[in-house]
């Protein structure tokens, strides 16, 4: 509740003011410890959980920390399932990514390829937490008919985000790396060749997404959230926007010895379209 999506729910929370929203963080429950994660259950009931809880990283923290984001987003999911389903919580709504699907698939992606196939080397343990994640929902339906379902946003970006130069996403590390090389008067740098390709979200176009999807979606099926396949860009588009912003468009250089990750994950947003 106090991180990129939290914050953008907390913004827009006066429009569904028939709920009392609780912003839960680490802070007041380590939710990879189990008996941490029930005894708040018990503590604030909820009717409804918005799971926006994991350890994240932008492509270089998957990259070198493979075992903890497997290892703790495992654990950590498995608490929220089991603690919901134990205190009879009446929804729950996942978070999976568009960076979870297989990296050798006809794009654009949709949501039935989620199984067919490895994810990207780059995010190996956090891609298959996410896709355990669905897994144990889809049990805890079947098992017990309990309705928890996932949803698969596109990279998001926005304010309160993680602006962290070695594990930010793209957007708020550049940003701060455009920021720093302004203020020092020396090269913006950008990871990678810049040939990648991504879609975007913001947070609070997300934060209006994930409140339908918990009062409005109840399919089995998964369900992306993202922009089109028109409006994917280039890392470099991308960083020449920022540096625009920051009036700093002449200095810019790509540094090839860092990796791209994957290519692109081109994800389709028809499903959405349907319904919104
Ligand atoms: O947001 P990002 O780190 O992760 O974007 P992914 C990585 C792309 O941006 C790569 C390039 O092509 C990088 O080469 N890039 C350029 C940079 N400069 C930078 C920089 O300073 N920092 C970073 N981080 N990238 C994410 C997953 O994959 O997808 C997340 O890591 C999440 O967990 C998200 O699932 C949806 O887009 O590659």
């Amino acid at each position: 509740g106090t991180g990129l999506v939290g914050n953008a729910i907390k913004s827009i929370k006066d429009k569904y003011s028939e709920h009392t929203f609780i912003f839960s963080s680490r802070l007041k429950c380590d939710l990879i410890n189990y008996s941490d994660t029930y005894k708040y259950f018990s503590e604030i009931k909820p009717d409804y959980i918005i799971h926006l809880a994991s350890i994240v990283g932008g492509l270089f923290k998957n990259m070198s920390h493979k075992v903890d984001m497997f290892d703790l987003n495992m654990r950590l999911n498995m608490n929220v399932l089991r603690c919901a389903h134990e205190h009879k919580v009446k929804k729950v709504v996942s978070c999976l990514s568009t960076c979870v699907f297989p990296d050798n698939v006809d794009y654009p992606i949709n949501e039935s390829m989620l199984h067919n196939g490895e994810p990207h080397d780059s995010n190996y343990g956090y891609a298959y937490s996410k896709r355990m994640l669905d897994v144990q929902s889809k049990l805890y339906r079947q098992q017990y008919n309990d309705n928890f379902i996932c949803v698969i946003p596109t990279n998001i970006y926005g304010e309160h985000d993680n602006y962290s130069l070695e594990n930010g996403h793209v957007i708020p590390a550049l940003i701060h790396q455009c920021y720093l090389a302004k203020k020092e008067n020396r090269p913006f740098i950008v990871k990678g060749s810049g040939e990648p390709l991504r879609q975007f979200i913001y947070s609070k176009d997300l934060a209006e997404l994930m409140m339908w999807s918990l009062l409005e979606y109840n399919k089995w099926d998964n369900i992306i959230l993202s922009v089109g396949e028109k409006d994917e860009i280039s890392i470099k588009d991308l960083a020449i926007t920022i540096s625009k912003a920051f009036d700093y468009e002449d200095n810019i250089i790509f540094d090839t010895q860092y990796s791209n990750g994957q290519h692109k994950k081109t994800a389709n947003n028809s499903l959405l379209l349907k319904y919104k």
